[in-house]
């Protein structure tokens, strides 16, 4: 189970009031304790922007984060305690700033060939494809092509050196010790077709890239841990995920959601055949990156309105097989609202104090959606067993604890009965069903077996009977 985490926002090692690699470090066992054996570092190269995907430098860790020796201190304090790391790596483009960009702009080779530069008037039109926003910006004189906005500018992997320093790129942080990377917008490292002058995803190109990337990393480390992000439709996200090994399954993410905010275990089962379901298979290609938000989205809370909606849909992915992420500060119910112009609610401070400061509290921005005084702080969640955050914890712990949970199960099927949501999975022989209440009233069921606890909320048991409270989860076994 994975921790997404933004430096920047979590704890600070050298009291500047930026998260850093120092501060991650002693924070580590608070991640271990919390649940999780993996981490995914969001990006901490050198960077102009607070979220770090534009990148000024790919071999520099940004100055405002810590030094290659705090990584490498970081990374055996996380592998000491038995979890593993991944790096994200936005390989896609770079920040206009880069040294790269500016040789460029000056023409100099191979730099020059690294970017795409506009050559007829008709690519003008060409628009970003899910959103129509510009895709070409001009600096110099020059017009280069930039999807993710002017500041910038898309790199051209139809350049061999670049490849060849992509590669370069990626052993440089394995050897510093990383496990694997997330590879940032996996479908766009060609998605601009010369021959049309349009926006068009060259996916065949594009997995072909990857392949190499990775089999030039598994050449230097070959069990290397790799995630893709393809934000799409299943077909899609299926067609890469199986050259990573696992990929985010974002269109899960949304069925979560809506059927707990809808209270509708029909909208789950009638819309689980759009996710990736084969990810779910026995005979699997690859595993899915299960997750409910992350940094691109709206926080959990503030999506689902009810912190007991919010847990029940961390019951129910936690119920699913495959490899969980979950976004710092979801584990204490942190509130955030995405807004694409200015992207920064929910990437707000760790709140530890109740009083909105201490030590090693991170300060880069004012709070707004999480502010101090409002009993949601780690400080008073921790010490109270019935907060947000311990029913989290156990949520977690519960996944840990019933490893078939996680290894090799299978979903054989999903039914509704009594409008209870069951999920019947299966793991090795044994066949278990997980069952949520997404009703407001509470439900009776009986079931053919005993063998039955609960995962969260509130449940009565008796022998095989129970009663399931709304945003309840129960576990059966033995069916
Ligand atoms: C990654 C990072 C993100 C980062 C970048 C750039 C990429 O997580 O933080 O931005 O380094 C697209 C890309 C993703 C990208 C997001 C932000 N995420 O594909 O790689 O934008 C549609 C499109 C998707 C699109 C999504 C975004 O298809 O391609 O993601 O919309 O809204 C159904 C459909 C699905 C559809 C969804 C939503 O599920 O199946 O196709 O997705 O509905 O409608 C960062 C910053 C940016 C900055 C940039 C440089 O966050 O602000 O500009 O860096």
């Amino acid at each position: 189970m994975y921790y997404e985490l933004l430096l920047r926002s979590f704890f600070d090692g050298n009291g500047d009031g930026i998260g850093d690699l120092k501060g991650a470090t002693e924070k580590l066992k608070y991640i271990k304790e919390t649940g999780f054996d993996g981490i995914w570092l969001m990006p901490i190269m050198s960077s102009t922007s607070y979220h770090g995907y534009s990148v000024t430098d790919f071999y520099k860790i940004n100055p405002l984060y810590g030094t290659v020796k705090e990584l490498q201190e970081f990374l055996n304090k996380a592998h000491e305690l038995e979890m593993k790391v991944i790096l994200d790596v936005p390989l896609n483009h770079v920040s206009v700033t880069s040294r790269w960009f500016l040789k460029a702009l000056d023409g100099e080779k191979p730099y020059e060939d690294w970017f795409l530069w506009l050559e007829n008037e008709e690519w003008f039109k060409a628009k970003r494809p899910w959103d129509d926003q510009p895709v070409w910006s001009e600096k110099k004189g020059k017009i280069f092509y930039c999807l993710f906005g002017s500041s910038c500018p898309d790199l051209n992997y139809d350049s061999e050196t670049l490849n060849e320093e992509a590669k370069r790129i990626l052993k440089y942080w394995l050897e510093l010790g990383l496990d694997g990377f997330r590879f940032d917008a996996a479908k766009h490292i060609h998605d601009f077709s010369i021959e049309k002058g349009i926006c068009e995803y060259q996916h065949e190109k594009n997995i072909q890239f990857w392949k190499n990337m990775c089999e030039s990393c598994k050449e230097y480390k070959e069990d290397t841990i790799f995630v893709s992000e393809v934000w799409d439709d299943p077909d899609i996200v299926n067609k890469y995920s199986e050259i990573f090994g696992i990929g985010f399954n974002f269109p899960l993410s949304y069925v979560i959601k809506e059927s707990v905010l809808k209270e509708s275990p029909e909208h789950f089962s009638q819309n689980m055949k759009h996710v990736a379901f084969n990810a779910f298979d026995k005979e699997r290609k690859y595993e899915s990156g299960i997750f409910v938000t992350n940094h691109d989205m709206t926080r959990l809370v503030s999506e689902l309105k009810t912190k007991e909606k919010a847990l029940l849909a961390i019951s129910i992915l936690l119920s699913l097989p495959g490899i969980p992420f979950i976004y710092y500060g979801e584990e204490m119910g942190m509130k955030g609202i995405y807004n694409e112009l200015a992207n920064e609610q929910q990437l707000e401070p760790f709140m530890w104090y109740e009083i909105g400061y201490g030590i090693g509290q991170t300060e880069w921005k004012a709070y707004s959606a999480n502010p101090p005084f409002s009993y949601e702080s780690f400080e008073i969640q921790s010490i109270n067993t019935d907060s947000y955050y311990n029913q989290f914890k156990k949520i977690l712990y519960f996944r840990n604890k019933f490893e078939y949970l996680i290894r090799n199960s299978y979903i054989e099927k999903i039914k509704i009965e009594n409008n209870l949501l069951f999920i019947y999975s299966c793991f090795n022989d044994e066949k278990f069903a997980t069952v949520h209440n997404l009703n407001k009233y509470k439900k009776h069921y009986r079931f053919s077996s005993d063998n039955i606890v609960k995962i969260n909320g509130l449940a009565n048991i008796k022998g095989n009977e129970v009663f399931i409270y709304p945003n309840s989860s129960i576990l059966v076994r033995e069916l």
